[in-house]
């Protein structure tokens, strides 16, 4: 069984507690109360354990498959300095799945179980990545919408209660920042200085990604079986829905800057809530693509699985060295 589907088979049937676990649990409360880290050898409900290990392996899968839509790219980008760039960028990615896999290492969930997991399709990762990238145009709308959102949401969890996945956090956070702002550079140079296709290019990739985007952030509050224990354990720190609108009111802005059109005729400021409207979300893609029938999912979960079958003669090479050397040192 997957670490998700026992993090939910967790939270639908809790066990008797004991006179010494009621105490841990209250200590513990209280830590987090305080807003202490949690580190991996202190006590933990279970519940908070498997909670950490199901977000921390979806996000991990979702650094991961992430470099699969920008990797398409990367032998057709237009010049030398954006090749530089992406290939720099979808580095980073890989980089932040194996901090992420390395924090939920610490909360005793196995690597090989997570990608296990994630090769037979059980695990789940973000919805985002189930999209076509068709024109160039769409590596930097990554950047702006995507990475731009994936920092509204992380930033928070640089607070999150859990030391080691606070903590890479913020380095990714960091490395998020830089990929959002290369995304809105190359927009910006198609859109001031490009042909008049480059910006018709320009404006379809942003009309193909702004609703999945906008959707990243998961479901609405009310609809979200997660949020309240997590809000509760300070592993979520903001909601879904403050975030997204967060995200919308900040791309607003950046959408004039550049002078696209955002495809939501309801976008409106509304003065009383300080905040833009925003149109109807289409929840049944959503769940659609988060349940395998996106556009790209097969070709997505086909390509992580290619991946490991063809990196099996390294891990094998990397295994004999280590035995190689266990002989040696004992010699
Ligand atoms: N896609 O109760 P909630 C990136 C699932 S990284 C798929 O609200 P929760 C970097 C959710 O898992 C992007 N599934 O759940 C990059 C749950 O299912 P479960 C990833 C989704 O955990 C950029 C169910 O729906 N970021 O972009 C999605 O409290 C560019 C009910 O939902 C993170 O993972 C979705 N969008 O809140 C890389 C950040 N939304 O497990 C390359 C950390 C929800 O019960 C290029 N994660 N679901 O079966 C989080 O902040 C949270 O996990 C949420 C979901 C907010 C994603």
């Amino acid at each position: 069984m997957d670490t998700d589907t026992m993090a939910r088979d967790d939270t639908a049937r809790k066990p008797a507690r004991s006179t010494g676990d009621a105490r841990l649990e209250e200590h513990f409360e209280a830590r987090i109360a305080e807003g202490e880290f949690i580190e991996p050898k202190d006590w933990m409900p279970e519940h908070y354990r498997k909670t950490l290990v199901r977000q921390i392996s979806q996000h991990a899968h979702s650094e991961y498959v992430g470099m699969l839509p920008e990797g398409n790219w990367i032998t057709r980008a237009p010049t030398l300095k954006r090749k530089a760039i992406l290939l720099a960028k979808v580095q980073d990615e890989a980089g932040h799945g194996l901090y992420l896999y390395c924090a939920a290492e610490t909360l005793d969930a196995s690597r090989d179980r997570m990608l296990a997991a994630l090769h037979s399709g059980q695990a789940k990762y973000s919805s985002i990545f189930n999209y076509p990238t068709l024109t160039w145009a769409d590596v930097g709308t990554i950047g702006w919408l995507v990475d731009g959102a994936a920092i509204m949401n992380q930033v928070p969890i640089c607070r999150c209660s859990y030391g080691p996945y606070a903590r890479a956090m913020i380095r990714i956070c960091r490395e998020e920042s830089f990929h959002q702002r290369q995304g809105f550079d190359s927009l910006l140079v198609m859109m001031q200085q490009g042909t008049q296709a480059q910006k018709a290019m320009v404006q379809d990739a942003v009309n193909r990604w702004w609703w999945p985007s906008v959707m990243m952030f998961g479901p609405p509050d009310d609809q979200s079986p997660n949020s309240a224990q997590s809000m509760r354990w300070g592993i979520k720190r903001i909601s879904n829905d403050e975030l997204r609108q967060k995200f919308i009111d900040a791309a607003v802005e950046q959408a004039k800057v550049l002078g696209v059109t955002l495809p939501d005729p309801e976008l409106k400021w509304n003065e009383e809530r300080q905040h833009y409207d925003f149109g109807r979300i289409d929840w049944d893609e959503f769940w659609r693509v988060v349940n395998g029938n996106g556009p790209c999912n097969r070709e997505r979960l086909a390509a992580c699985v290619n991946a490991w079958d063809d990196g099996a003669w390294v891990r094998e090479a990397a295994l004999a060295h280590e035995r190689k050397q266990q002989v040696q040192e004992a010699a």
